[in-house]
């Protein structure tokens, strides 16, 4: 049984240049794992805290010394010694140290450093994938739930950032993300290639309407200014098209509207700039239903916002039984929430972000209880990303069948689909996939 030695961390930048933590843990043996705690723009309110330290002398206030101090000074001394292959115990202690429903005495981001840092360290005690280990702490969860919940690696159908909007990106579009999804694919290096063929496909069409491709977002989008959004929904069906592609057959679009960011609680509505008056809900579905309506539209992403609990039940009672609803905002990876969304008829589908959270056995049991109601697991990255790349392995080890990296420029998002190209290649020539069949 590997146990814990020793933890390192230490401040260093993610692709927003803004601080986040970095943990080194050390097995007995000497085995090393390293992680990097990803950071959100479009935060949602009830996300577990990251901690920052407000010193506005430095890094404007975004320093994370006080949770790399954390780590040192209360994580490392009372964890020590632990088993590495023990994740729940440890996620355990870890919870126990901070005390908070949020984690914001100790800061999510020193959870979260430690506790994907340690899984990375069991894994190479062991000289084995991290995906692997993560797969067997999965099969581990789900021994509970229906067989027909997915058990094996797989590889995720990705879905791809193609033009950027919202907080992401300084234009004029209100959608946060319009991706899409290479759902002719049959195995996940074939969609890889589908996917970059459309993102140069995007850029030629924006080019040709005159519109900059030059710009890209947080997240390798680009981020043209459009018209409206509606448009960004015809470049990409032109670019399905330009790639002899077969829009709502071999290719399909995706939504993050991110709608929280436009909604104002307190009148209840949603401000968009492109429209005119401020909409209610209704006017929100029957916008998005519209859209699906028009285009091939498979998945939407918070469509109403974060605690619109009415407004999210009429969206999946409109659409919940052709169109894939993920909670992201709504969720925030949470457990409590996510079982809200259950019992009372909110989304179909929850966004898997590890750091709204805060440690990887809270990860998993969102990924379980997401199985056990039948609601579709979406592994996701953040905005503010790193070369880690652990979130890979995470949608493969647990066979969460979908994965939202952004796009294929930017290389704090390549080293996610790179690390996966490197997963199938071990998973050998019949590499499962889960292609189209995850999707409604
Ligand atoms: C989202 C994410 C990733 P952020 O809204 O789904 O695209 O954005 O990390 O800024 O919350
Ligand atoms: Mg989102």
């Amino acid at each position: 049984m590997p146990t814990l030695r020793a933890l390192k961390a230490r401040q260093v930048l993610d692709s927003r240049g803004r601080p986040t933590v970095e943990v080194d843990a050390i097995a007995d043996g000497g085995a090393r794992g390293r992680a990097i705690v990803p950071s959100g723009a479009s935060t949602g309110r009830h996300e577990a805290l990251e901690l920052r330290d407000g010193d506005p002398s430095r890094y404007a206030g975004l320093g994370v010394t006080k949770a790399v101090a954390n780590i040192g000074a209360t994580i490392a001394p009372a964890i020590r010694g632990m088993d590495l292959d023990d994740q729940a115990a440890i996620d355990a202690a870890l919870l126990a140290l901070d005390g908070t429903a949020n984690k914001s005495r100790l800061g999510a981001n020193a959870l979260l450093g430690v506790s994907m840092a340690v899984a990375h360290a069991a894994a190479a005690a062991r000289g084995e994938e991290l995906f692997a280990h993560v797969n067997r702490l999965w099969k581990a969860k789900a021994a509970g739930l229906d067989p027909s919940v997915p058990r094996e690696p797989t590889m995720p159908l990705p879905m791809v950032n193609m033009i950027s909007g919202g907080l992401h990106a300084g234009r004029n579009l209100d959608l946060q993300d319009v991706l899409f999804i290479p759902t002719g694919a049959d195995g996940y290096s074939q969609a890889l290639e589908t996917i970059v063929a459309m993102y140069r496909a995007v850029g030629d069409v924006l080019r040709k309407m005159g519109a900059e491709a030059n710009l890209v977002g947080d997240e390798g989008g680009y981020g043209p200014r459009l018209g409206d959004d509606e448009q960004a929904l015809k470049v990409v069906v032109g670019a399905m098209l330009a790639c002899g592609l077969t829009p709502g057959v071999d290719g399909h679009i995706a939504l993050d509207v991110a709608s929280t960011h436009f909604h104002d609680p307190a009148t209840g509505t949603y401000k968009l700039s492109n429209v005119p008056r401020p909409m209610d809900a209704g006017a929100m579905v029957d916008m998005l239903a519209g859209w699906v309506d028009r285009y091939p539209i498979i998945s939407i992403e918070d469509g109403v916002a974060e605690d619109d609990w009415e407004g999210w039940k009429s969206l999946t009672a409109r659409l919940g039984d052709r169109v894939q609803l993920i909670g992201d905002d709504l969720f925030v990876t949470q457990t409590a929430r996510i079982e809200r969304g259950i019992a009372s008829g909110a989304a179909n589908a929850v966004l898997i972000k590890v750091n709204q959270v805060g440690t990887l056995t809270e990860t998993l049991d969102a990924l379980a209880l997401a199985r056990r109601a039948g609601f579709r697991p979406v592994v996701s990255a953040r905005s503010g990303e790193t070369e880690d790349a652990t979130i890979a392995d995470l949608a493969v080890g647990t066979a969460a069948g979908q994965i939202k990296i952004g796009s294929v420029a930017r290389s704090e998002r390549l080293a996610k689909y790179n690390r996966m190209l490197r997963i199938e290649e071990d998973l050998g020539p019949r590499a499962p996939f889960a292609g189209r069949a995850t999707l409604p």
